[in-house]
């Protein structure tokens, strides 16, 4: 069997903070407990194969610049060695999980009847190797943006056909998930959005949209797939405008055409930063309606307004993230997707390794940190205080809604100006920091 990463001999290794080892773990330890669980249940880090194994360093001003040696050959060769590529890749990074697209898998047919065909034999390729291997599929999606039939929109669009062109792919994708045991299914509007509103009817497309998940839903139940399923926010690109457009905007529609019971979200970092948000309030409002389902991990580049999909190496933001994790008490059968690629100027496989490798430190450093804060109550012993007069009986009953304006009123006059109080924004951010430095 062909090797595809040579230059990794064996599992890459947990060696601690102290060593300088490249290829080697520094702060994740796989089996070590934090908070109740090992590191490997809180994270179920998985490989997105669509940049891991398909990008190869194109860009609007160049073509691929990469050479991967499993992405040469006839169509169906290649995706019997990208598959080959893949568990050997998971596996010689000491990880569990992969994700991916229908056509990342398998390439398209000349039919729906022809894809849907090679998809399935693919499928049964890949269910070997997990069998073989003990990898698993954290989760499975369909490619609905990147065939020019999808141009203006897979389920949003305006013609019939391509909406079930849509259904079709997602049917397929559904049951190729399925049958390899997907933990979760991603639903991303890649240009469920538009361009201009001089030629869109906003509200159909988006009564279009909810059909479509709502026909995934039925179908689910009629196969029996229990995996969990997502929406992944995004504002915009490729549309300028796209419809699930962040965390809050997605909850709103869910609960407007009743699909709330059904979907989670799947957060990722660079889509808040592109939404105008922070990646950990994203994640807060998701938790805050019980609905964050798994996380895409990757970062922005703050100067830049596009989804760059950088490998999340700052350790500030992985902290912050991981203490709306856990406070939301994880994320169920949702996992860490690392959807992110190398730079274009790093082009050799070594650099796919060194690439995830810091990621997953950064992760693991992050986790550590949002720990010893939440033991220490080092902040929220201060917002408990902050909210504390919510306790009261008073405080109770507004919550419960049983006080009025009158009651209310009464309180106000009686208790006087309410005294300020500082919020100590500076105060904490020096504790964070304390944490952070910390070892
Ligand atoms: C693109 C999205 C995409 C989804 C899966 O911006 O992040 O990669 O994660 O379709
Ligand atoms: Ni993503
Ligand atoms: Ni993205």
């Amino acid at each position: 069997m062909a090797i595809y990463f040579p230059e990794v001999k064996k599992t890459v290794p947990y060696e601690g903070p102290d060593s300088k080892n490249p290829l080697a773990y520094k702060w994740y330890d796989a089996e070590k407990v934090v908070a109740g669980k090992t590191m490997k249940e809180h994270f179920r880090f998985a490989i997105a194969y669509w940049h891991t194994y398909k990008a190869a360093g194109v860009d609007m001003f160049g073509p691929a610049a990469w050479e991967r040696r499993w992405n040469a050959g006839s169509p169906l060769k290649v995706a019997s060695q990208a598959l080959a590529a893949n568990f050997e890749f998971v596996q010689k990074l000491g990880l569990e999980y992969y994700c991916f697209h229908d056509r990342d898998i398998a390439p398209e047919g000349k039919s729906v009847a022809e894809s849907e065909k090679i998809l399935q034999g693919v499928v049964k390729e890949a269910a070997k190797y997990q069998k073989d291997t003990g990898v698993k599929l954290l989760w499975g999606t369909a490619n609905l943006f990147g065939n020019p039939r999808y141009t203006h929109g897979a389920g949003t669009n305006p013609d019939l056909q391509v909406f079930a062109y849509a259904a079709a792919q997602i049917k397929a994708a559904l049951d190729a998930t399925a049958a390899l045991k997907g933990e979760n299914y991603v639903f991303w509007g890649g240009r469920e959005g538009y361009e201009t509103l001089l030629n869109t009817r906003l509200k159909q497309e988006q009564e279009q949209l909810a059909r479509l998940l709502q026909l995934a839903v039925d179908y689910k139940k009629k196969i029996g797939f229990t995996g969990q399923f997502l929406i992944e926010p995004k504002p915009k690109e490729p549309t300028k405008h796209q419809y699930d457009f962040d965390a809050a905007t997605v909850i709103g529609f869910l609960k407007t055409y009743g699909l709330d019971k059904d979907f989670k979200l799947n957060i990722e970092a660079n889509h808040a930063t592109l939404a105008g948000h922070t990646f950990e309030h994203e994640l807060t409002v998701a938790a805050a309606d019980k609905k964050l389902g798994s996380i895409d991990a990757n970062a922005g580049d703050t100067l830049l307004g596009w989804d760059t999909d950088q490998f999340p190496v700052d350790i500030y933001t992985t902290a912050k993230a991981m203490l709306v994790v856990l406070d939301a008490g994880g994320l169920g059968s949702g996992g860490f997707n690392f959807d992110a690629k190398c730079r274009r100027g790093s082009g050799e496989t070594l650099d796919l390794f060194y690439a995830h490798i810091g990621g997953i430190d950064a992760f693991a450093k992050g986790l550590l940190i949002a720990d010893a804060l939440r033991s220490d109550k080092a902040l929220s012993a201060f917002v408990d205080e902050r909210y504390a007069s919510w306790k009261t009986d008073l405080g109770k009953k507004v919550l419960a809604k049983k006080s009025s304006l009158e009651e209310l009123t009464d309180y106000a006059k009686k208790s006087g100006e309410p005294k300020r109080v500082s919020g100590r924004q500076e105060y904490l951010e020096n504790i964070f920091n304390d944490y952070l430095l910390a070892r």
